[in-house]
């Protein structure tokens, strides 16, 4: 056998094994990576791709960030774990830190996005028995139509996706669901027993739907007059993927309680937190919640280098001039298949008409030009590079579109 065809056994040997012993709950372009430095990867035969996912919004901050890296390799070598037993020397300067970046007065650590939504969920529901007085196993959520937070049972319980519940029930009770974009339907939907509301400022996974202006201040002047908590989903727009620090400044707005996760360690580790703006976090008491995990010595001083380099190294104000430059990119290639190109920062997506052959097809022959992107259901294509991306970069991005795009 020759070298190539070496190679390429070598990354159908790595499908297939995953085929004969993983579950089979992800479908991933065949492309098996093994190494990644900035904004690009490499896969087993050696090539290279510019990385337009980001591990969903998670590597910000690059591949392999060499100071993230740093912090790690440092840290692994010092601590690792104490449990929440026993008190860690990283915990409180990542609080600190986090606090004054964010704005915020109270954190909780979590480590998946799914457990800070789950936090939140709980927090809230406590609030409203002991602070607002709703009467016991009353209290009400409300989330919005299309929402994606997560994968556990009582998040799956409350999407409207068919894919992401489907034989998962029975379901906790407690949600009510507002079309997303609806303020009016929200207050409608406000009760005496609602205690939360909870959004994603622009949602991901529905395919990068952006709400209409106004719409978050809207969201949080009728969670104010109804005394309702706003919770603000900010797993995947956060940590400057859309130009701000957090997505809600594009409408300055500030949430009772912040959801944090994916690039709040640059990708190195799972690291989530709950962030509180009021006085909503009081209502936990010793051993009402928790985490092995959660707010470990290492996941804190990852956090803090992936927060110091976000913030030192200009990657917030790069993505929202790069992104700038990449949306009218895109907008200037597509073609009358494309039915719209949109996006805030590095949050982008190319939206296809329903008769132009799928997302899917012009992945893969991104993937042949060295892009790996990822759709999102059926006819979008979602571009989200590292924030760290160069206006050569971008412009290069905009030329494989031109040349993928049906
Ligand atoms: C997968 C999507 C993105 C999220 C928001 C909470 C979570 C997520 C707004 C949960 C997670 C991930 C999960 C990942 C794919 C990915 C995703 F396509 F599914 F929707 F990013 F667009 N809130 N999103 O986007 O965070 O528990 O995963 O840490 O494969 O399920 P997690």
């Amino acid at each position: 056998m020759n070298d190539i065809a070496l190679q390429r056994s070598l990354t159908a040997r790595f499908i297939e094994t995953e085929a004969q012993y993983g579950a089979k709950n992800y479908k991933p372009l065949d492309v098996v990576l093994t190494r990644g430095e900035g904004t690009y990867v490499w896969d087993v035969d050696g090539n290279r791709y510019l990385d337009c996912l980001s591990a969903y919004s998670a590597v910000n901050q690059g591949h392999c960030h060499p100071k993230i890296l740093a912090a790690m390799m440092e840290q692994a070598g010092k601590l690792t774990l104490t449990s929440r037993a026993f008190r860690n020397d990283q915990l409180a300067p990542f609080y600190e830190e986090l606090c004054a970046l964010t704005n915020s007065h109270k954190v909780l650590p979590m480590n998946s996005g799914a457990e800070a939504v789950e936090t939140a969920l709980k927090v809230a529901r406590k609030w409203g028995y002991e602070v607002k007085g709703v009467p016991e196993g009353q209290a009400e959520i409300i989330v919005a139509s299309d929402n994606f937070h997560g994968r556990t049972v009582a998040i799956v319980g409350f999407s409207s996706d068919p894919q992401s519940r489907g034989g998962f029930g029975p379901f906790a009770p407690g949600f009510k669901m507002v079309p997303f974009g609806d303020a009016d339907a929200l207050e409608d939907a406000i009760g005496p027993n609602t205690v939360a509301f909870l959004v994603e400022p622009i949602q991901g996974e529905a395919g990068v739907i952006i709400p209409p202006a106004g719409y978050l201040k809207r969201a949080r002047e009728l969670c104010t007059k109804h005394n309702v908590i706003l919770i603000l989903d900010e797993i995947q727009t956060g940590l400057g993927r859309t130009g701000r620090l957090l997505a809600e400044e594009h409408e300055g707005v500030e949430a009772d309680l912040t959801l944090i996760g994916k690039a709040l360690s640059g990708g190195f580790y799972p690291v989530s937190a709950v962030l509180s703006n009021s006085e909503v976090m009081s209502v936990l008491h010793p051993g009402e919640h928790g985490s092995t995990f959660g707010g470990n010595p290492l996941a804190c001083a990852v956090a803090r280098a992936a927060l110091k380099v976000l913030t030192e190294e200009g990657m917030i104000e790069n993505a929202a001039r790069v992104g700038e430059r990449l949306k009218a990119g895109l907008a200037a290639v597509a073609t009358p298949r494309v039915k719209e190109v949109r996006g805030r920062g590095l949050m982008i997506a190319v939206e296809l008409h329903a008769d132009a052959g799928g997302a899917r097809r012009v992945c893969e022959a991104l993937q042949g030009r060295g892009l790996l992107a990822k759709e999102t259901h059926d006819h979008t294509i979602r571009i989200a590079p590292p924030l760290i991306l160069t206006d050569a970069q971008a412009d290069w991005i905009v030329d494989q579109f031109a040349a993928s795009l049906p």
